[in-house]
């Protein structure tokens, strides 16, 4: 018994003696970094696995894959392989892209459909540099390159002035450093003759259609439609005209979580800037046949 005292008592006088050392605040550091790195660990697995989760367990054509993510065995649901997430710039460059800025997103390239997210860069094999065409345009309200650098999805349709239209519903067109927007299509090669003419219509995602009349289309060129603004207000779901219901939706959407959808300017909030937006288009009504 007196031995276990003893003992005991000496456990405590060493206890004590470590609290004042030198080595205290230090350990105590260690171990509060260990818990918070364990902590980040565990909570960087569970947004994977949620975002797995939300795609049905794997990612489907088009999703971004994490750069943080274990890219073998591929995360891609089956069918599809793992591409470069580029696009290629004004000159039909392709951007090189350093392991830092590593992203990829699931594709199936070679299935001879180049979809809106490939292009020459990431899938020569359907979207041949040939066919290239690129637009560059102007949504309403956006002056400067936002934030984030996410794409705007946009319809666009090519008329030529004699044959079938062709329309691309989904072409991604993406932010330049002055505000402008810059996307590609690889059309028939039908399409680009460089005898006859065409219309080229383009409709944003929460814009008004617009007509650029009298094309001469023509492989590898970039169109610049900047002479006519995409004007913002024809929210989700759109029916080709502005009106008091865009605008009801719009207000509606400030008190609620942000929706890139309905962000008019997109500086990452939606509030009356949007709105007065909105209100401009509103004298414009509706689109061009
Ligand atoms: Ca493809
Ligand atoms: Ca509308
Ligand atoms: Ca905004």
């Amino acid at each position: 018994m007196k031995k276990i005292k003893k003992s005991s008592s000496a456990c405590c006088k060493k206890l004590k003696e470590f609290s004042q050392s030198n080595y205290f605040l230090p350990s105590i550091l260690l171990l509060i970094i260990i818990i918070l790195a364990l902590i980040t660990v565990s909570g960087v697995q569970k947004t994977i696995r949620e975002r797995l989760k939300a795609g049905g367990g794997c990612f489907t054509a088009g999703k971004t894959v994490p750069s943080d993510m274990p890219t073998d065995p591929s995360p891609c649901c089956t069918g599809l392989a793992l591409i470069r997430n580029v696009q290629p710039n004004e000159q039909k460059t392709c951007p090189s892209i350093t392991v830092d800025e590593k992203s990829t997103l699931c594709s199936n390239c070679g299935n001879g459909a180049c979809e809106p997210w490939e292009n020459h860069c990431n899938c020569s094999q359907d979207c041949s540099e040939q066919r290239m065409l690129g637009l560059k345009i102007k949504f309403q309200c956006i002056n400067q390159k936002p934030a984030k650098d996410s794409p705007q999805k946009t319809k666009v349709k090519i008329a030529p002035q004699s044959g079938q239209s062709v329309e691309i519903p989904n072409t991604y067109f993406y932010p330049l450093n002055d505000g402008f927007y810059f996307g590609v299509i690889y059309p028939e090669e039908t399409l680009l003759d460089s005898t006859a003419t065409s219309a080229i219509y383009v409709k944003g995602p929460k814009h008004l259609q617009r007509k650029f009349d009298n094309l001469t289309l023509t492989a590898g060129q970039t169109l610049d439609l900047t002479t006519k603004i995409l004007e913002a207000g024809d929210l989700p779901t759109q029916d080709g005209k502005v009106d008091r219901s865009d605008y009801d939706t719009l207000v509606s959407k400030i008190s609620e979580p942000y929706s890139e959808n309905y962000d008019l300017n997109m500086d990452g909030g939606i509030n009356m800037v949007d709105v007065s937006c909105l209100i401009d288009t509103l004298s414009v009504k509706y689109e061009e046949e």
